[in-house]
């Protein structure tokens, strides 16, 4: 684990995201707008095993172990409460990506995962990337919010410096894990693990390999995943995604 990269009070820097494929930005939120999203989150994992479906799911509620009481992931939270992108948090984030896109950002995907207390469920590494149909390829600036301090002891998000500079790796399914995950080989020895303070967010390229490991502390990890880009969900529509979609059909996101 190395957290040389991330000594400078802030790394906001958009060389820092152009070199290393992620960012930290400090003290983006106060505790009330952190707040804002919890409350309108955490209704959303009520009874959460009733609702698994499609979008829903728990990660780490393989074999008989309840849906729920592992790693519950809500995508597109936002169809559900669309009250979230009138959130600071949300705004802000939107604000931030038209700064880093040069123009207006737009949204494209969002996800809720709930790491519960002494879940030891983790999200393999992944580029974001790799859970779209090969060939589909959406320019986005991938935000990720935690609700609450975050590190390694509960699941911060980590990240592989600069591998957002290569290729789309093959990425896998694995018989012992939950059929929705995908993970690729990286190589992590210079992996960054931020630890983050509420009101923090890090932001990652769409092909930059990350993962989360499990969750050693009494309360939930919770964090709000944001995408945006340039042309929002139409991008889905540009002619080489549609021809990637026809070619092979996917679940849109
Ligand atoms: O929050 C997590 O545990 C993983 C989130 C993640 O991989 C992502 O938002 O891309």
């Amino acid at each position: 684990m190395s957290e040389t990269a991330l000594k400078p009070t802030d790394i906001w820097d958009l060389q820092h995201y152009a070199k290393n494929g992620f960012a930290v930005k400090r003290g983006v939120f106060s505790d009330s707008e952190v707040q804002e999203v919890k409350d309108l989150l955490n209704p959303l994992f009520e009874d959460f095993a009733a609702k698994v479906g499609q979008r829903i799911r728990d990660i780490g509620a393989t074999g008989d172990v309840k849906p729920g009481t592992k790693q519950p992931e809500i995508d597109r939270a936002i169809k559900l409460c669309p009250e979230l992108t009138k959130t600071s948090v949300f705004t802000k984030a939107q604000a931030l990506a038209s700064e880093m896109l040069g123009r207006r950002a737009h949204y494209v995907f969002d996800h809720a995962i709930s790491k519960m207390p002494h879940s030891k469920t983790s999200t393999p590494w992944h580029q974001d990337r790799g859970y779209m149909k090969a060939k589909t390829h959406l320019e986005t600036v991938n935000f990720w919010v935690p609700l609450q301090p975050t590190g390694p002891e509960n699941g911060t998000l980590a990240y592989v410096p600069n591998s957002h500079t290569g290729d789309l790796l093959p990425h896998f399914r694995d018989s012992k894990l939950h059929p929705h995950v995908l993970r690729t080989d990286a190589n992590d020895e210079n992996a960054v693990f931020p630890s983050l303070a509420l009101g923090d967010l890090c932001l990652h390229h769409p092909l930059t390999i990350h993962s989360a490991g499990p969750n050693e502390t009494d309360i939930p990890r919770l964090a709000w995943s944001i995408h945006f880009g340039a042309f929002g969900r139409l991008e889905y529509l540009k002619p080489s995604n549609l021809w990637a979609f026809l070619r092979n059909p996917m679940t849109v996101s």
